[in-house]
């Protein structure tokens, strides 16, 4: 075949490759594929036609923006085309923008209007006299839904502009999103009605947009950002697209506070840095940043091709799903016997990394998304969280690719699998007698804010266990049974390295009762409960006779805590363990036991508010709890003091109206001195 057919086979397929994904997205909202995968594929034939442009059709993707819109709402002909972004996916691609806009436009410098792209659905608001008279999609760039209705639930959206100096006309346009906790309670209440998941926020944005009926709309947390603007009377707006953002926020319309003014490529750069670590604290999703000229005019010299201006361009952070192939389902045994279900992947580059292995969570799941060993999937790793498998495609599913079944015995010890009822976790029944269980509890037992044993970490842990050598973590200070000639004998070890790790074993001996306590690895006590406990009770000899009731006298320690404390200890092999480890030498000093000590804020209940300068909302709650004082999250009449920091919202007004006394910081601060002075600690014992 001669090199142009080649290309012009290419493009056909291309192109029916993307229609059919054009219009999953677009017009049914069912995506089949990443984002990231869409693009690469429009990125391909805007390659292949720009080698062949004789074979442009008006009907390619590449001149077009979306698709037809859908039957049971009204069209609208925008005045002014909503037009899409070019993309840039590295430095030099934003470079490249910044050198053709200089050259264009023959300047040194470009200033630039620097702000996030939300992931949600392009939105075009017309107000007519300060009214909003119509809200419409963008369609296909030219003719869009109209969705007035639906856009009027939102509350976000002015019905009515604010000011009396706007146009008579005035197209805004801006993004509707649904924020990343909006998204979560929404998922959370379609679990409870067993109704499908979304898949993601944009997908619900756009599912919760085209609803016939507004009242359902109206029950989405839909948000809206408003960007730029489409028709608007002559001469109404500022010069710079930044000011033009400001005039319309002056007008109540939402837009970002994250917009900026940049310098050049280097300031567009280091704008996609800042935002790209601040990414994952932000309340929305974005899938990148987007840089426009920030001169009217000057993005009027640069005009626009057919689909996208010329003066714009979104800089796209690497994609956070992506598609893979799952090779084997595995199951992982971890600390507490839960049996956790991972996918063995194709490896896979998403969100910045090589992703091999993806989290299943539990059987529940896997049911619920129906994954198979075989299957193709949509993988997502947003940020430090880590990579789960969100969906299968379903379409590439191979013959014959068998359900999921969780296993009824441990695929590492063999002991009997159960599953309590209620809960989602299936746990191993075999204790440390699994080598998985006792692994997991010695990794945790020597980890940095456990005993911080250093030089001890996973690889020689699975050794040492394999070897049948440390059967529990008591065995890791027996010199007997773990001397310097076995430990200078294992792979990767040698002489130094096992004085090393026998020196830093030693210094672990000496340890406080609250990282003891924490290194258990007792379920549910975290380093807050075990530092709760320590400073509680002072001994861990106390804690571990406490009753329930005595137990439940310390902070944030509850009956689930309790009974996870009181089966762990009743156990004889970890009271034995216990035992061994203290034998060895493993010490803490006693700590003046809170409980022991005055309380002169028993019985007083707090309720802190707003931000304090000079110290956390965490740290007084301690310091108050400490003096015995109770603190919870909602004023009532039995409140006894609400501490009110800077913008403290309502909770300042329900003590008002309650007539509940109120305290600002530096009267905290003295009342946590006087009550101080009532308890001096006594002499450590
Ligand atoms: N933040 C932002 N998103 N976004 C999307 N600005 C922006 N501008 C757009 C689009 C499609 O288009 C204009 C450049 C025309």
């Amino acid at each position: 075949m001669s090199p142009s057919r080649e290309i012009e086979q290419s493009i056909v397929h291309l192109r029916e490759e993307i229609n059919h994904h054009n219009h999953q997205y677009y017009v049914l909202d069912e995506p089949k594929i990443p984002d990231a995968e869409y693009d690469r594929l429009m990125r391909e034939l805007q390659a292949l036609e720009s080698q062949a442009p004789e074979l442009i059709t008006p009907d390619s993707p590449t001149q077009r923006v979306g698709s037809e819109p859908l039957a049971g709402f009204d069209e609208v002909a925008h005045t002014v085309p909503m037009l899409s972004l070019d993309n840039a996916f590295s430095d030099e691609e934003v470079m490249a923008f910044d050198k053709r806009a200089c050259e264009r436009l023959e300047v040194g410098a470009v200033a630039y209007c620097a702000e996030p792209k939300l992931d949600g659905l392009a939105v075009s608001l017309r107000y007519e006299h300060g009214f909003l008279v119509c809200a419409a999609t963008r369609g296909d760039g030219r003719v869009g839904e109209e969705i007035t209705q639906n856009i009027r639930t939102i509350a976000s959206v002015p019905l009515r502009l604010m000011g009396g100096d706007f146009p008579d006309v005035l197209e805004v346009r801006g993004e509707v999103y649904i924020p990343k906790a909006g998204f979560a309670a929404l998922n959370r209440h379609q679990l409870k009605k067993g109704e499908k998941l979304f898949v993601n926020p944009r997908n619900a944005a756009a599912g919760s947009l085209r609803q016939l009926d507004p009242k359902i709309t109206a029950t989405r947390p839909l948000e809206i950002c408003c960007y730029g603007v489409g028709a608007v009377d002559e001469g109404a707006l500022p010069e710079s697209q930044y000011e033009i953002l400001a005039r319309l926020k002056e007008w109540g319309l939402r837009t970002s506070p994250e917009a900026q003014q940049v310098n050049g490529a280097a300031g567009c750069l280091e704008y996609y840095r800042q935002i790209g670590e601040r990414r994952d604290a932000l309340p929305y999703e974005i899938d990148g940043v987007v840089f426009k000229i920030d001169k009217i005019k000057q993005q009027q010299m640069m005009g626009a091709v057919s689909r996208a201006p010329r003066w714009a361009i979104a800089y796209k952070f690497p994609a956070q799903e992506e598609m893979t192939k799952i090779i084997e389902i595995d199951i992982q045994v971890g600390r507490t016997g839960a049996l956790t279900p991972v996918a063995r992947l194709a490896p896979v580059f998403v969100g910045g990394v090589t992703v091999t292995n993806a989290t299943l969570h539990n059987e529940d799941e896997i049911r619920r998304k129906d994954v198979r060993s075989g299957d193709t999937v949509i993988v997502r790793r947003a940020g430090d969280v880590i990579p789960e498998v969100v969906s299968v495609v379903l379409a590439q599913r191979p013959d014959g690719a068998a359900p999921f079944v969780m296993p009824t015995t441990c695929p590492v010890c063999g002991s009997e699998v159960r599953r309590v009822e209620g809960e989602a976790v299936s746990r191993c029944s075999g204790g440390l007698y699994c080598p998985a269980q006792r692994k997991e509890a010695i990794k945790h037992f020597a980890s940095r804010r456990a005993m911080d044993i250093e030089g001890l970490g996973d690889k020689l842990v699975e050794q040492l266990v394999d070897a049948g050598w440390v059967k529990s973590v008591a065995d890791l200070y027996n010199r007997t049974v773990l001397p310097h000639e076995k430990l200078a004998g294992m792979a990767r070890m040698g002489d130094k390295s096992a004085k090393n790790l026998i020196s830093a074993i030693e210094k672990s001996k000496q340890t406080t009762l609250a990282r003891f306590l924490f290194a258990l690895g007792i379920r549910e006590v975290g380093e807050a409960t075990a530092e709760a406990l320590a400073n509680h009770f002072g001994q861990l000899d106390k804690i571990i006779s406490a009753d329930e009731a005595a137990l439940l006298q310390v902070a944030d320690v509850g009956p689930v805590v309790v009974a996870n404390l009181q089966s762990f200890f009743h156990e004889p092999h970890n009271r034995e363990v216990i035992s061994a480890l203290q034998h060895h030498g493993v010490h803490w000093p006693d700590i003046d036991a809170m409980a022991e000590r005055p309380q002169p804020l028993m019985g007083k209940t707090f309720v802190l508010t707003g931000t304090m300068e000079t110290m956390t909302r965490d740290e007084a709650k301690r310091a108050l709890q400490a003096l015995g004082a109770k603190v919870t999250g909602s004023v009532s009449k039995k409140t006894s003091y609400v501490v009110a920091g800077a913008d403290p919202g309502t909770k300042r007004e329900k003590a008002e109206k309650l007539g509940v006394e109120l305290l600002d910081e530096t009267a905290l601060k003295l009342l946590l001195v006087e009550a101080g002075q009532a308890s001096a600690p006594t002499a450590l014992s």
